[in-house]
């Protein structure tokens, strides 16, 4: 993997073109612009897509404009890395072969000076007992297969459901932000004990960062029309920057 590594996610493209997400769009090809000159790795964290499912044959063909970019910043020599969210963890080969490499579980890189645990950040919560065995389910390849025979249109109209349905679970008051602050810290510290230095997630849809010594979390904000927010590691040290 190639430093700096640039990290963001949660971008949340949509299947049905619109204009808001033209415009998250071009905010990304902003960002990757103003990093173009520089080689380096480009470390999506999940969610990038808000509704992704790969079919084997006759996939829709959704997410052009945005398979467009990746390639052109590939291109440029920037890789590409993938860690699936819990909107986008039905990616397949296509998705995959645009990146260096697509990830499913959690990963801990050890390059440069420190050690940094990559996750989306889903499921972590104690309070998401009942999500995390829907993670199960919905990742396993029984339900994929069934889904897969749905009707196009049809699942992507469940998905849009689903999908808008969570986003409200976002929403929450400065008790719960300090409840799920403290639960992500307790979990960080699991892994600064086992070596990590850094952990870094997406997927709360809002910026933390937290430092311990010389510990740290990171939770990146999401990546909207106007915002656009990622953390650059140099192989020394990491710092949180919006666009
Ligand atoms: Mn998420």
């Amino acid at each position: 993997m190639q430093l700096p590594i640039y990290f963001f996610g949660d971008n949340h493209f949509s299947p049905v073109s619109s204009p808001s997400n033209e415009k998250k769009i071009k905010k990304m090809k902003e960002f990757l612009d103003s990093i173009e000159y520089n080689s380096g790795s480009v470390f999506i964290m999940g969610d990038f897509f808000d509704y992704y499912f790969e079919y084997k044959k006759n996939n829709p063909n959704y997410f052009e404009e945005v398979f467009l970019v990746l390639k052109q910043i590939r291109d440029k020599g920037i890789e590409i890395y993938f860690i699936a969210g819990n909107h986008d963890y039905w990616i397949g080969s296509q998705f995959r072969s645009l990146t260096n490499q697509t990830f499913l579980t959690d990963q801990t890189l050890s390059i440069g000076q420190k050690k940094i645990y990559v996750t989306h950040g889903d499921g972590i919560l104690s309070w998401d007992r009942g999500y995390r065995i829907l993670k199960l389910i919905l990742r396993s390849r029984i339900f994929r297969f069934f889904y897969s025979l749905l009707p196009k249109k049809l699942a992507l109209n469940i998905a849009k459901k689903i999908s808008y349905e969570r986003k409200d679970s976002h929403i929450v008051n400065q008790e719960k932000l300090d409840n799920i602050h403290a639960e992500l810290i307790n979990y960080a510290k699991s892994k600064w004990n086992q070596g990590c230095d850094i952990v870094i997630m997406g997927h709360y849809h809002h910026s933390f960062n937290f430092i311990d010594n010389e510990k740290q979390l990171i939770i990146l904000d999401d990546c909207s029309e106007e915002d656009f927010n990622y953390a650059k590691y140099d192989g020394e040290s990491i710092s949180v920057k919006r666009l």
